[in-house]
């Protein structure tokens, strides 16, 4: 049985854990603060302890230790997610992937490299070198480490090209509750030998095992990339123009939507100064021959900004790269990320901020996203008691689309009671048999995901 929340544990199950990872790494009182509350303020909890194991073996140590106590632990890579997944919402004990920072050199014959789950998604670009690069890039790559963002299937700026964080991970080493290392890391392109668990850890938000490295397959660095923003009328036309560039630039990256409105907050609170007229902006980034010609052709007579340096291209992806702060500047926000089929984007697009409203009439909402995903950040700063009033409306509005409560965050703390809306019951219950397989004591991170 796993223990009820706990604000202290036991003296002897400390000196335990300390006899493992060693005393300066079993956190306790103030240093556990960070590790207990999400950037946004949102999710805040409390933790006994927070682990900082050194190796695959630490890791291995400590949970057994959790396990035979009866201790729930949530595992925890950089703090950067947006749905609470990581955060010790009820007195569990965080177990820190930070110090498993081991980077291998990489395996030029096959593009890829083995990371350990503490290493930050920049770190594994940098490494990389000039011919090879991360597929996955998000904006908070300096600190998001490896282990959350395949924990989380992270998804980004670049899906459209190179798939979710599952589509670069070729294996992965996993320690699971009872404290078994699993290991299969050869990154093998054609291995049909059994069931595909790297695949199933991945998106598993740390319900099933905790990550503790990952092979990852590179992909060719893009060539001499070109970013143009374009200021558009609204969603209907982001849409059509981001569905264009997908048929017409062929060396397309990124179709990324943001709005006036955001980026006035951003304008009044950071000096970044909107770059074109227009309620609605889209975002295109191409690499490779004729990338720029061919956004020009794309873009035609409409209102552009284009850079083609590293500094001009920095200078046009703040505005969308730093949209996630606009809505911290009005309050505390809920992030709600949700996509739906594509032909209902625009349907969302333009329907959410009188839904939200409806719900909370002072309500302030933020959207931008993923437009060629068909996914909407819902940035939204309640007037009204955060009491699930928000996450019923904007939720079943999107599940009428046909659409996922969850595009790229993952469910966390956030979502876990709509799931319902999206997942029927005999999905939901071959997730929690699923569950039981990997963790049957229910230590790892208990209230994310049905169990
Ligand atoms: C992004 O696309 C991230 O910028 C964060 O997924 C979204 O803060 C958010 O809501
Ligand atoms: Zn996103």
């Amino acid at each position: 049985m796993t223990r009820p929340p706990a604000a202290e544990l036991p003296p002897a199950l400390l000196r335990e854990f300390a006899s493992v990872v060693g005393g300066a790494h079993v956190l306790t009182g103030d240093a556990t603060a960070g590790y207990a509350v999400d950037w946004t303020g949102r999710f805040r909890g409390h933790a006994p302890a927070v682990l900082r194991p050194a190796d695959t073996g630490q890791v291995a140590a400590v949970l057994s230790l959790c396990r035979e106590a009866g201790v729930p632990v949530v595992p925890q890579g950089g703090n950067t997610g947006l749905a609470g997944g990581g955060i010790p919402g009820h007195g569990e004990v965080v177990l820190s992937v930070a110090r498993l920072d081991r980077l291998a050199p990489v395996d030029a014959d096959a593009g890829q490299v083995t990371a350990g789950a503490g290493v930050s998604l920049q770190q594994v670009s940098d490494a990389a070198g000039p011919g090879l690069d991360l597929g996955v890039l998000i904006a908070s790559r300096g600190t998001a480490t490896v282990g959350g963002a395949v924990a989380t299937n992270a998804g980004g700026l670049r899906v459209l090209r190179y798939g979710s964080m599952r589509d670069q991970v070729r294996g992965v080493e996993a320690v699971l509750a009872d404290g078994t290392v699993l290991s299969h890391l050869a990154g093998l392109v054609k291995d049909n030998t059994g069931y595909d668990y790297p695949g199933l850890l991945t998106g598993s938000e740390g319900t099933l095992a905790v990550i503790t490295a990952a092979r990852i397959q590179l992909v060719p660095r893009p060539a001499a990339p070109v970013t143009a923003v374009i200021g558009l009328g609204g969603p209907a036309e982001v849409h059509d123009l981001a569905r264009a560039a997908l048929r017409a630039v062929p060396g397309l990256l990124s179709a990324e939507f943001f709005t006036r409105a955001g980026l006035d907050v951003l304008a009044g609170h950071t000096g970044l100064v909107p770059p074109l007229p227009g309620p609605a902006f889209l975002l295109l980034e191409a690499a490779g021959p004729g990338a720029a010609a061919d956004l020009a052709a794309l873009a035609g007579d409409r209102p552009a900004a284009v850079g083609a340096t590293a500094a001009e291209r920095a200078r046009l992806w703040a505005f969308r790269e730093r949209m996630p702060e606009a809505a911290g500047f009005l309050g505390v926000p809920l992030k709600l990320d949700v996509s739906v089929p594509a032909a209902r984007w625009v349907t969302l697009a333009t329907g959410i901020g009188a839904v939200a409203r409806a719900a909370d009439p002072g309500a302030q909402v933020i959207v931008y996203g993923h437009v060629a995903d068909g996914n909407l950040h819902v940035n939204l700063v309640p007037a009204a008691e955060a009491d699930g009033r928000h996450e019923d409306a904007v939720f079943g509005f999107v599940a009428s689309l046909g659409g996922s409560i969850s595009a790229e965050h993952g469910i966390g703390a956030l979502k876990a009671r709509w799931l319902p809306l999206v997942r029927s019951a005999a999905e939901r219950a071959l997730f929690a048999r699923i569950r039981a397989a990997f963790d049957p004591a229910g230590i790892l991170n208990p209230y994310v995901l049905p169990r």
